[in-house]
């Protein structure tokens, strides 16, 4: 069922979305490609720091049937259009805490992360928090700007920042715009989690400056060194159909215009 406009209201004002059990009857197959991920690409979390794979569903045939599936088909259209762009995503074990911060600060066209948590957390075990509306700009984010320092700018520790913890069983979804300050506090040493990155279709010359901001070798998207091997996207391509396909050929002309016009090495 699409989101209704109340809940699409709700995303833009206050820059996240709760979904309760929208991918529980999925969630056991889903958690162990999770593992075999990890496991097929040998890396082996020890507990300490975070364990990270970029981009993560890419590596999974089945994982990347969820660009397929109705029900996150009808959140993300809902959201950012018939034909929003998948820009990647990281699969993860973290390790503790997560200090306060925005993954983005896009002031044109829509970009927004789904969020997959593997394991039962609440606010004291690390579930996502995030800022309701600071996702939004103006001087209202000027002074969220703080909680990045909440000890020496507000007196508080991270955990005290006021906002909504969106304490997740899994199967539930968390979408939030990556504009919007999130954290986490109190998490266990291998919290598992994955997300998809997402972005409305790039139409106006500024949109499309953005996204190519976003994804260009230098960009955020790439913000990991070491990550995105040649061929990581491979299978994701390779078993489009041409339907999840227009959710990837954007991001396919525009690499193909990267390398066009890169400068001769
Ligand atoms: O769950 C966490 O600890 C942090 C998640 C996060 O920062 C992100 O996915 O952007």
């Amino acid at each position: 069922m699409a989101l209704t406009e109340q809940q699409c209201t709700f995303f833009e004002s206050f820059g996240y979305l709760y979904l309760p059990s929208l991918l529980t009857a999925e969630i056991d197959w889903i958690t162990e490609e999770h593992r075999l991920i990890f496991e097929k690409k040998g890396v082996k979390h020890d507990d300490t720091k975070r364990s990270m794979l970029v981009p993560f569903i890419d590596q999974s045939e089945r994982l990347c049937t969820l660009l397929d599936h109705p029900k996150v088909l009808e959140v993300l259209q809902s959201l950012l259009g018939d034909d929003f762009n998948y820009v990647g995503g990281d699969g993860n074990y973290y390790s503790g805490d997560t200090g306060w911060h925005p993954d983005g600060a896009h002031r044109v066209g829509l970009y927004a992360k789904f969020h997959l948590y593997l394991d039962p957390l609440t606010r004291d075990t690390g579930c996502i928090r995030v800022i309701p509306g600071s996702h939004l700009f103006g001087p209202w984010r000027d002074h969220v700007e703080k909680v990045r320092r909440s000890n020496e700018a507000l007196g508080i520790s991270g955990r005290d920042v006021p906002g909504v913890a969106a304490e997740t069983q899994p199967g539930d979804v968390v979408v939030f715009n990556h504009n919007i300050y999130h954290a986490s506090f109190g998490g266990g040493p291998r919290r598992r989690h994955f997300c998809l990155n997402v972005t409305s279709r790039a139409k106006t010359e500024a949109e499309i400056n953005e996204l190519d901001s976003y994804l260009r070798p230098s960009g955020r998207a790439h913000q990991w060194p070491g990550k995105y091997p040649p061929g990581a996207q491979d299978i994701m391509r390779k078993t489009a159909s041409s339907k999840r396909m227009r959710h990837l050929e954007q991001v396919i002309e525009r690499e193909q215009y990267y390398s066009a016009t890169a400068p001769p090495a």
